[in-house]
């Protein structure tokens, strides 16, 4: 759901690769991460040494305390590491779809974004809570546009996936039996869970993977699915980074090679939520899990940029 002119972003062999994923505001998490990891001063300045990459696999907004100085933040790095020998690929997510088809007025896209934690993400922009309650989201777009004119066009510059060696980074996973032209330009990847990784089909030598295995891609760096701390599967082949279950934000540093077993892990605990969600059911989820991508790509369809202003 990238801008049209947002390709997947390539990270160079020879490159040193950091990833995140699912950050959902947690700024002071992420700035205390980087920070210890040396790629950043623990602020806005990019410090890292040339040839360094740093991966977030999606999820920056919605939830936590600030999702707006979040995506200015990774959006100011991402500009100084690309004009320091670096690299700050930043991939969308599901959250981001909802923000963007949410106050861009498809009403289940909308219903989703309240539903998980949305309201964080106008709180952070300036909005009080009677500005998006009860309000359209015609009225709710305007004001975001008022307070934050970057917020939305900063989000259609997230990327649709990114490749390093054999590694593939992506918000939610490879879905199975899709051509990559499909996979970059549908949703589903933003959203499949067990679908991928508690897969019976071994990714990447089953049938079901054979598109991803002959582009040469033969593990997986993704998120989405919450988990209590960094989750292998796929013998090493698959790794979750999500860790929200856990209430924490993982920093992880992945080592060239075979698998994803030698990647090593910081982590910090988050902030709680800006704002409690509604109770929400299991089947609830389920149902918007099926929904969504559909609508999305509809939505999308119809009013995704053609080009992206580059900052
Ligand atoms: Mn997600």
């Amino acid at each position: 759901m990238a801008a049209l002119d947002v390709p997947p972003i390539r990270i160079p062999d020879e490159f040193t690769v950091w990833a995140a994923s699912d950050l959902h505001g947690q700024l002071g998490a992420v700035d205390r991460l980087l920070g210890a990891a040396g790629l950043t001063d623990g602020a806005d300045r990019w410090t890292a040494p040339a040839g360094t990459a740093f991966v977030v696999t999606g999820d920056v907004v919605d939830r936590g305390p600030d999702s707006l100085r979040l995506v200015r933040r990774l959006a100011s790095l991402r500009a100084q590491a690309g004009h320091a020998g670096g690299l700050v690929a930043i991939l969308e997510g599901n959250h981001e779809a909802q923000v963007l088809g949410g106050i861009g007025g498809e009403p289940e896209i909308f219903r989703a974004l309240m539903t998980f934690g949305g309201g964080a993400t106008l709180r952070s922009a300036g909005l009080r809570p009677d500005e998006w309650k009860g309000r359209s989201s015609a009225e709710i777009a305007a004001r975001v546009d008022e307070l934050a004119p970057d917020l939305v066009p900063t989000l259609w510059t997230f990327a649709p996936y990114a490749r390093w060696r054999d590694v593939l980074f992506v918000h939610a996973g490879p879905v199975p039996f899709q051509d990559l032209d499909r996979f970059e330009r549908s949703a589903d990847r933003l959203w499949i869970r067990d679908g991928f990784f508690a897969s019976p089909e071994p990714f990447p030598d089953a049938e079901s993977w054979a598109t991803y295995r002959r582009a040469g891609i033969s593990q997986v760096v993704f998120g989405h699915t919450p988990v209590d701390r960094p989750t292998l599967s796929h013998d090493g082949h698959a790794l979750n980074l999500d860790t929200w279950r856990g209430q924490q934000v993982t920093l992880a540093r992945l080592e060239p090679g075979p698998d994803l077993r030698n990647a090593a892990f910081r982590a910090e605990p988050v902030e709680p939520r800006a704002i409690a969600d509604d109770p929400v059911s299991a089947e609830e989820i389920r149902r918007f899990d099926a929904d969504l991508p559909a609508l999305v790509d509809a939505w999308v369809a119809v009013h995704r940029p053609s080009s992206v202003e580059r900052r």
